[in-house]
């Protein structure tokens, strides 16, 4: 088909065929994990059905892959009640309780042929999804089971979740229950864009995930990358839902059980664990809790058990559920991985923003397959709920891979006179007093040349996504800051080679090739450069949003919190951080040094004109009546700056400068997101 659009026949069969195209193109890379054309096809598919889109708001459709990410965070979320109750599932610890089960729902219905469905308990937060006539009306989380919240436009953000079922005639009400989970590569890296980014780690993915999914915004949800396998779907009962609906599915299409059920989910577009098996006795039951007991280490989520489902459909009717659980299923959970172990130390880590993290030292101890010698104490309110005194025998923690956490203190087993460990008044660096912000549990030392925040500041500076400068390890930047020989980001462009080969196991020869490194450096773009210099909640993709929008150091610190917050992606929390940053006169000397270095301040398109043309690399429109300036005034002064003036807003616009009785073009900037500015705000960027 023609991509001419200028008839609107044409235009609706093509925007049909991209939206076509661009879900089976997304549910190839997301579901089946097989993509079916190259990122950048996709990216320009996508491109291409977002402006004819934008061109014609009135053919948006809710299914559209363009509809996924909410531009406006939400205020709050309703609260909803689940039209069937989201029931959880009763523990089984051991083979004898799984005994004890099976005997249980056996003497109220026994069903000797009875099979059983196993699946891995993924470790998430179970959601429930209501699709109407086959389009995702509703999501919400569990809750208590009965009431649950309203986040449907964070569900949206899912991508293997459909925004429309894959049925030619689908119901009038569908209910599919299934749990949001986050992978373990995305919470690790997530966790440590949050210690570069100075914010407290999540303890586990299943944390991370509940927490993940009650963000206001739609867009940091989005970047959160959660997942999702589902596990059930319910026709609600008819008589339960309103008068228009009908029971269009042929009778044949409702799964008869479980494994038809989950296969089912699997044919309406949802990710279903592949990991699943039919058992016919609880002896093959336990042959696979044994079976994944051993391999969960390798999946790429985590897992806490497994569930164990009657397989028939009517039985599980028959059954039915107490108050809490389902009588036809129970959670066959792994060994808790706990052990007993005594508190030798307690030291006091402080962390690039000043964060001071209290670790436990403990005496060795086996646990998950591993020896733990160290487990984190989070903050002083957690010794202060301990109650934790030295040499305390402790139960230690240790679920899947994550940090090993103390999770309560045996008191009886405490030694006498035993002093009780509570969060140092100075810093243990640099000797400074240390603060608690208000409504924070972190404490932080806020000493600027504290050796810690400094070696924090460098080795972040020097890390793979921001400078990449090679060779300058942990022990050679603590040599740096000791010495006295760096004390801001900028000294590492003065270090000479001698100075450098002074130090222990630095040669001249590798002396040299660090200078080289270093000097290297310098031609980083301007994106590395934001990232490297360690602004709270800027990691590596808010860098390189901000850096793309604001395309020079000018342009950055010269634009509002509110001109920042509308960058597709940056949140308030963010922009506030970011414009409090740039504003701090304590950071002018180091971004002065680092320029003086020749670092790169601006865009690889701006940077040849930094300074004389700030302005470079950007477009803008303007609109209504400026107060003082007059349009042409306006379009000169940004021009002789390196901007460029257009007629009329796209996505490639970066600014909208707005005066009084702006037209149209207003609420176009509004729907393509486009960051306004009013003649102030442009006069301090050409500033
Ligand atoms: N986490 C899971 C999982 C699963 C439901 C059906 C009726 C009651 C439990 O992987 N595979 N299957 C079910 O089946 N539940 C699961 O998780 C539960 C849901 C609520 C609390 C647990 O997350």
């Amino acid at each position: 088909m023609s991509n001419s659009v200028s008839d609107p026949q044409s235009r609706f069969a093509r925007l049909q065929e991209l939206r076509h195209l661009l879900t089976q193109a997304s549910n190839a890379y997301y579901i089946l994990d097989a993509p079916m054309m190259e990122d950048s096809v996709y990216d320009r598919l996508y491109r291409e059905l977002q402006d004819l889109e934008a061109s014609h708001p009135e053919l948006i459709t809710p299914d559209s892959p363009t509809q996924r990410i909410g531009e406006r965070p939400a205020a709050q979320f309703n609260s909803v009640r689940h039209e069937i109750p989201l029931y959880s599932l009763e523990n089984a610890f051991d083979a004898a309780e799984l005994q004890k089960w099976d005997e249980r729902w056996r003497r109220i219905e026994d069903r000797p042929d009875a099979d059983y469905v196993c699946e891995l308990k993924i470790d998430g937060s179970a959601i429930a999804l209501t699709y109407r006539d086959g389009l995702l009306s509703r999501g919400v989380t569990r809750g208590d089971g009965t009431l649950g919240e309203d986040i449907t436009q964070n569900i949206r953000t899912i991508r293997t979740i459909p925004l429309r079922l894959n049925l030619p005639n689908p119901p009038a009400q569908l209910e599919v229950r299934g749990e949001a989970f986050i992978p373990l590569e995305t919470f690790e890296a997530l966790n440590l864009a949050r210690d570069q980014a100075g914010e407290e780690r999540f303890a586990n993915p299943r944390n991370a995930a509940a927490g993940s999914l009650r963000q206001l915004d739609a867009r940091i949800v989005a970047q959160r990358r959660l997942d999702f396998f589902a596990y059930s779907l319910q026709f609600p009962d008819g008589v339960a839902l309103d008068s228009t609906f009908e029971p269009q599915t042929q009778p044949q299409t409702q799964p008869q059980t479980q494994w038809e059920s989950l296969e089912l989910l699997q044919r309406l577009g949802f990710r279903v664990n592949p990991n699943r098996q039919r058992c016919t006795s609880l002896a093959e039951v336990q042959a696979y809790f044994d079976q994944w007991d051993s391999q969960r280490h390798g999946l790429p989520y985590m897992t806490d058990g497994v569930v164990v489902k009657l397989n028939d459909v009517r039985l599980q009717t028959e059954l039915g559920f107490t108050h809490r659980f389902p009588r036809w299923a129970i959670a066959l959970k792994y060994p808790a991985e706990e052990a007993p172990t005594t508190v030798k130390q307690v030291t006091f880590q402080v962390g690039r923003t000043g964060a001071v993290t209290p670790v436990a030292e403990l005496e060795p101890v086996q646990l998950a397959g591993t020896t733990v010698a160290r487990a984190t104490l989070h903050n002083g309110d957690r010794i202060a709920e301990l109650d934790l005194h030295l040499g305390d025998t402790v139960v230690v923690r240790k679920a899947g891979e994550i940090i090993p956490e103390v999770v309560r203190t045996l008191a009886e087993l405490r030694p006498a006179g035993a002093p009780a460990i509570a969060m140092p008044s100075h810093c243990p660096r640099c000797g400074q007093a240390l603060v608690r912000p208000e409504g924070e549990a972190v404490t932080r030392c806020i000493n600027r040349a504290c050796p810690a925040i400094v070696t924090g500041a460098l080795l972040h500076w020097v890390s793979r996504d921001a400078l990449d400068i090679d060779g300058l390890g942990k022990k050679l930047v603590e040599q740096l800051t000791d010495k006295g020989l760096v004390r801001s980001l900028a000294d590492l462009y003065r270090l000479t080679a001698d100075e450098l080969a002074s130090l222990e196991r630095m040669g001249q020869k590798s002396a040299q090739n660090l200078v080289g490194a270093i000097a290297a450096s310098k031609q980083r773009p301007w994106s590395r450069v934001l990232y490297g210099l360690g602004i709270r909640h800027v990691g590596q993709s808010n860098a390189q949003i901000l850096a793309q929008q604001f395309p020079s150091l000018a342009a950055l610190s010269a634009a509002t919190p509110e001109a920042i917050a509308q960058v597709y992606g940056i949140g308030d929390e963010i922009a506030q951080s970011v414009h409090r940053w740039f504003q701090d006169p304590a950071n002018q000397p180091l971004l002065a040094a680092l320029q003086q270095a020749g670092l790169q301040f601006a865009s690889t398109t701006a940077s040849a004109s930094v300074g004389a043309q700030p302005l470079a690399g950007l477009t803008f429109v303007i609109t209504g009546t400026l107060p003082s300036l007059s349009r042409s005034e306006a379009k000169a002064l940004i021009e002789q700056a390196g901007g460029k003036v257009t007629g009329s807003i796209s996505k490639k616009t970066s600014y909208v400068v707005v005066g009084a009785d702006a037209g149209s073009k207003l609420e176009k900037a509004a729907a393509l997101n486009v960051t306004q500015l009013s003649e102030a705000e442009l006069q301090a960027l050409l500033a």
